[in-house]
Parts: C-alpha cells; structure tokens; sequence
C-alpha cells in the first residue's frame, strides 16, 4: 500500500501534483502538508495536515504515525524571497531539506522526490545548452541551499542507499496557482496582466533569456522520473529539464498576437541580477536518455493554452 506525503503542497507545484497523484493512487494514498492551512478546501478532498519541515521531530512524526512510503519534498523559499530573507531561506531549503533526507533514509521510505532548479547555476557557469555536472557556485541564498541539497542527495544515496531523485526545474509556467516569489515568475505575471490590465510592467530586461516549461509538462516529468526504475538513473537530483527558452520581449510579441492592444514596460529590478547568472538554454539530453524526458507543449502552444485558460479563471473567456 502507497502512502505519499507532499510537503509544500499548497505551491505552485504541489497544488497540481496533489490531483494527479489522488487520481493515480487514490485520495486516502496522498497526506498533503504545507506550513500554513489552505485558504479553501482541495477539490479531490485530501486530508490535509500542518507540517514544519524545519522541525526534525515534526517532520519524522508525520511519517511514522502517517505510514508514509514515498515522499515528495516540495517545501521551498523560491530565489526572489530567498534574497529578501536569507535566513529563512537556509531554514527551510537547507535544514527543512536535511530533516526530510534524514527521515527518509532512517525511517525507511521507497522513494524520496526533491525538485532542485537551474537556480544552483551561477555566473561561472557556461550560458547555453549547460550540462548536469558543471559549475554550480551560486550567488542567491536559494541556490547555495540547492546545491546542498543535491549533494545531500547523491552522499544518502552512496552512503546509505536512500533511494532520492529530482530534475532541476526551469521557469514553470502555470495558470491555476500563482508562483510564490520567484524570478521566473514574470512570465506567469505577465499573462495575468495582459488579459487584465493590458499592460504590464516587467522587472526583467526584455533580453533575458531563460529556460522554461509548461505545468503539464513539469508535472508529467516528475512522474515520469518517479516511475523510472533506479537502476537506470544515473544521477540524483542534477537532472536538467526545460522546454523552451525565451525572453520578456519575445513572450510579449507570442501574448500580443492574442492580446492586440497589449503593452510592456521594462523596470529591471534585483531580479534582473539573479536571472542574468543563469543560464539561456539547457542540454536535457541525460534525462532523455535516463528516464525518457519529453515534454509536448512548445513555446506557441503553450502561450494558447495560458491565455485560454487565464481567461477562464479571470471569467474574460
Ligand atoms: C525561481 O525563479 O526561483 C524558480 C526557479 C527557477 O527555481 N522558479
């Protein structure tokens, strides 16, 4: 019997996954946690309980009392926030990331699932088609807990055969919960504005070119990777995966062919100083060839569908 636990799971990523993963293995298989209560109910009606990551008792009680098999470790304090407070960005990302590896290999789980993101790159890294293993010294706090993340990871595994996985997330493009605090998150802002506002002040500058995907895509590959048998996977959590690359001026031109009376202005900010560190592209060929990576939405299809379905939400449909 599967029991997974989600930890963040009322982020950007977690609130999507929890209704996949209530399909798939049934409601009563998924405990959804985040540190703060849900502002409404889910719609699959997953019990849903409160949970610290930061604190290493908290953490192994939910697992033991719960029976937990299988954990998908979302909880995170994203670059932009991480900045505006480092602190909390170690607790959560690097203590909070630490009780769970540490639980997770004491109290015996199956599979231990932690996204890691293009945020471990850094200025020395090289700025396209980057591989997994190069040069990760980052210069945000988010990033530095990344990194040791991912090297917690492989020294569990090596050490005491924790079975841990995770890709490295790029921008994730999502309509139905708003991203909290990170730098790609323009891009969803962006979309929200046009349909709006027509208009949108972006602090980025219209040359910063990033990796991307789209949330189907995001969420199918986590899946993906965690059905992959282990024997076939190579590293820990230094999988690269994204989509697409492109910049605030070229999604402005694919959001102004659906929005014809749409304006963008650019007020860089210190967003502009993480973004300009990592990386334009991204080789994903290792995922492709580890545990089959490959994701459907292009960057056009993708613009369609966000701007249907940002239409929906806002009732402008
Ligand atoms: C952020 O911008 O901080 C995140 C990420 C790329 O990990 N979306």
């Amino acid at each position: 019997m599967v029991k997974i636990l989600i930890t963040g799971s009322l982020g950007q990523i977690g609130s999507e996954l929890v209704t996949i993963l209530a399909k798939r293995f049934g409601k009563s298989s998924i405990l959804m946690t985040d540190v703060k209560e849900p502002a409404v109910k889910n719609s699959e009606d997953v019990e849903f309980s409160i949970l610290d990551v930061t604190n290493a008792d908290s953490v192994r009680s939910i697992v033991r009392e719960n029976g937990i098999t299988d954990i998908f470790h979302l909880a995170s304090i994203l670059s932009a926030a991480g900045e505006k407070n480092p602190q909390k960005a170690f607790a959560v990302n690097s203590t909070g990331t630490f009780n769970v590896i540490d639980a997770a290999s004491s109290l015996g789980i199956n599979r231990l699932i932690i996204p890691s993101t293009i945020g471990v790159f850094g200025p020395e890294t090289p700025r396209d088609n980057v591989p997994d293993i190069t040069i990760t010294r980052p210069t945000t706090m988010y990033g530095i807990t990344k990194v040791s993340a991912e090297l917690l990871s492989s020294y569990y595994h090596d050490r005491f055969g924790l079975d841990v996985r995770g890709v490295r997330y790029p921008g994730i493009i999502s309509y139905l919960t708003p991203p909290s605090a990170g730098t790609t998150d323009y891009a969803v802002d962006m979309f929200y504005h046009a349909v709006k506002h027509q208009e949108y002040t972006c602090y980025l500058s219209p040359e910063t070119t990033l990796p991307m995907m789209y949330m189907p895509d995001a969420l199918k590959s986590l899946l993906r990777l965690f059905d992959a048998p282990a024997s076939s996977l190579k590293h820990r959590l230094e999988y690269n995966i994204s989509s697409f690359s492109f910049n605030p001026q070229e999604l402005y031109g694919e959001i102004k062919r659906h929005v014809l009376d749409f304006r963008v202005r650019y007020e860089p900010d210190f967003r502009e100083e993480i973004a300009k560190n990592w990386p334009r592209t991204l080789d994903t060929s290792e995922a492709a060839k580890d545990w089959g990576f490959s994701p459907e939405y292009s960057f056009k299809e993708t613009v369609s569908d966000m701007i249907v379905n940002v239409r929906k939400i806002l009732d402008l449909a």
